[in-house]
């Protein structure tokens, strides 16, 4: 299987990111974390992203706050999928994250989550590796039985309570 990479801008995105490497090692993907900054380490970013297809993996996870230019920086230099992270900060509670990382400008695509969107990025980047393997992709199907199933039970206790 092809292995994810998660990138995030600074180690302060890091109690972010963790729920996403949590999905990935549930369900068994392979992957690597890095710390890569568009601003503050460009030239290994960038080094990062030219490498990536030939060094075995198949979607890159970017997490950055602020200007977060991370997800389109490493979106430039492949053409692996790109899903970008943006990370809440003190200000404009993550609003300057998530308008930097999804308006990239045509022709380089970053595909965003939402804000601190961690699991859903990694739940994307397993539904992409899923397309070469179909024993993820039930592990994917199994997952969101469950997840069903977690709700469905919530509302037979909701409903007993509170239905007269
Ligand atoms: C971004 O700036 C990082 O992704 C982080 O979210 C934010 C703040 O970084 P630090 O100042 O905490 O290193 O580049």
């Amino acid at each position: 299987m092809k292995k994810v990479a998660v990138i995030m801008g600074s180690a302060s995105d890091l109690p972010v990111v963790e729920k996403g490497i949590k999905i990935l090692e549930e369900f068994g993907v392979p992957h690597e974390v890095h710390v890569y900054s568009a601003h503050r380490t460009p030239a290994e970013a960038r080094q990062f992203a030219e490498n990536a297809r030939s060094a075995g993996f198949g979607v890159i996870i970017a997490a950055a706050g602020m200007a977060a230019h991370l997800a389109g920086a490493l979106a430039a230099g492949t053409t692996l999928p790109v899903i970008g992270i943006p990370v809440k900060s003190n200000n404009f509670d993550g609003l300057d994250a998530l308008l930097s990382t999804v308006q990239m400008p045509s022709g380089i695509p970053v595909a965003a989550v939402t804000i601190d969107g961690a699991a859903n990025a990694a739940l994307l980047a397993c539904q992409i590796l899923s397309l070469e393997d179909s024993e993820l992709a039930d592990k994917l199907a199994q997952k969101r039985a469950a997840d069903a199933a977690k709700v469905l039970a919530k509302d037979q206790e909701i409903g007993e309570k509170f239905s007269k």
